[in-house]
């Protein structure tokens, strides 16, 4: 069946607020994040309202390297509970549109709305209504993608900022990803970025058109995945956070982290947790999911279902360490980490229909 899919994106999302609360701060380059200290500050800037990127400022630039560019702009702290505050007020108007919602990171959510409407011009008006309700409500402004899956709403959304829509039909996918850089498709960073460029590969189109051998041998399964992703193929879920019928752990870090051990040391403990949670229950599961929140609080759920439902610990850890790897590859630490299990069947009803 083909989908529906919705991506928003709040625009410079904390300076936004900042302008909202402050109202003579709209219109001026505000950025928002580390103490600047007149230039000898440490820390990173966390988001540059529009007008202070047109000096260049970036997120996660040096607090330094900001003031350089535009001493002159507003500083301010991060005000973590207020962004929080009108973020799940902005979810709760998201999720009244959408028949699955999944909230990806403070400013951002995916709505499934294959159901809620026949085609892309009805689900374009809808966006439009969505931009309209947290304008009025919330005097902001936000970018949506609306595209046939996660990957290509995702990037849609990004295509056109501040307070833009862009739909990309099933018919237009190619053509929309083949002249956008590699560096748009998931789990694709700078270093990745680097070793497709020495073979050639700048574009998702170059992607797309080279040899899969080629990319398999040199970036294994992931390189798989590259291809999947190049050609616009994406089957995954909007997830909604609460399953009814799931069991999940999740873990934030003392410090923000890439080390692999820690991290699949963690992924292991929360593993056993579950385990131990579904093992009293007497339930087999099939589906499992991880969850990684960054340090700048994107977060990502990833899932597998399994052909067969099981209760054994390594199933749950090896599928748990698959889904995961493909995160380690990115520059920006790791923040939480989360083990999910869900679509159960009763270990009793399993044991009479296969002799397990
Ligand atoms: P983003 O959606 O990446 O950025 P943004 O909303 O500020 O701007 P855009 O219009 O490009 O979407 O991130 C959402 C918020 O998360 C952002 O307002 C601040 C925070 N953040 C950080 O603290 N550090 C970062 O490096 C990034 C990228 C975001
Ligand atoms: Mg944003």
């Amino acid at each position: 069946m083909p989908r529906i899919i919705m991506h928003v994106d709040m625009d410079a999302f904390f300076a936004s607020i900042e302008q909202n609360e402050n109202p003579e701060y709209r219109g001026k380059p505000v950025i928002v994040g580390a103490d600047p200290k007149n230039g000898k500050g440490r820390g990173v800037v966390s988001t540059p309202s529009y007008e202070a990127r047109k000096f260049g400022v970036r997120s996660g630039m040096p607090i330094s390297g900001a003031w350089k560019l535009c001493p002159q702009a507003i500083y301010l702290p991060v005000n973590f509970k207020l962004y929080e505050e009108v973020s799940s007020r902005i979810m709760k108007i998201l999720r009244r549109y959408a028949e699955k919602f999944e909230q990806v990171s403070i400013d951002e959510a995916f709505l499934d709305i294959s159901n809620k409407v026949k085609n892309f011009e009805e689900a374009k008006k809808l966006a439009e209504e969505i931009k309209n309700e947290i304008r009025e409500k919330e005097s902001l402004t936000c970018s949506i993608g609306i595209a046939p899956n996660k990957l290509i709403a995702k990037i849609a959304s990004g295509y056109k900022k501040p307070d833009g829509l862009t739909v990309v039909k099933e018919d237009e996918v190619k053509k929309f990803l083949s002249p956008l850089p590699v560096r748009e498709l998931w789990g694709i960073g700078r270093k990745t970025e680097q070793r497709l460029r020495k073979m050639g590969i700048k574009t998702i189109g170059d992607l797309a058109k080279a040899n899969p051998l080629r990319i398999v041998e040199n970036f294994g399964s992931l390189g798989a995945e590259f291809i999947r992703m190049a050609n616009g193929i994406d089957e995954s879920e909007v997830i909604e956070e609460w399953v009814v019928k799931s069991v999940g752990r999740e873990t934030t870090f003392e410090e923000d982290t890439l080390d692999p051990a820690i991290i699949s040391d963690a992924i292991e403990e929360l593993s056993k947790e579950v385990h131990e949670e579904i093992l009293s229950n007497k339930f087999l599961f099939k589906t499992i999911t991880i969850k990684i929140r960054y340090e700048d609080f994107e977060t990502h759920t990833h899932s597998k279902t399994l052909p067969f439902a099981t209760n054994r610990i390594e199933d749950l850890i090896e599928n748990a360490y698959e889904l995961t790897s493909p995160f380690l590859q990115s520059e920006k630490k790791i923040r939480l980490v989360g083990v999910r299990v869900s679509n159960f069947i009763s270990a009793e009803k399993q044991k009479t229909l296969a002799k397990l």
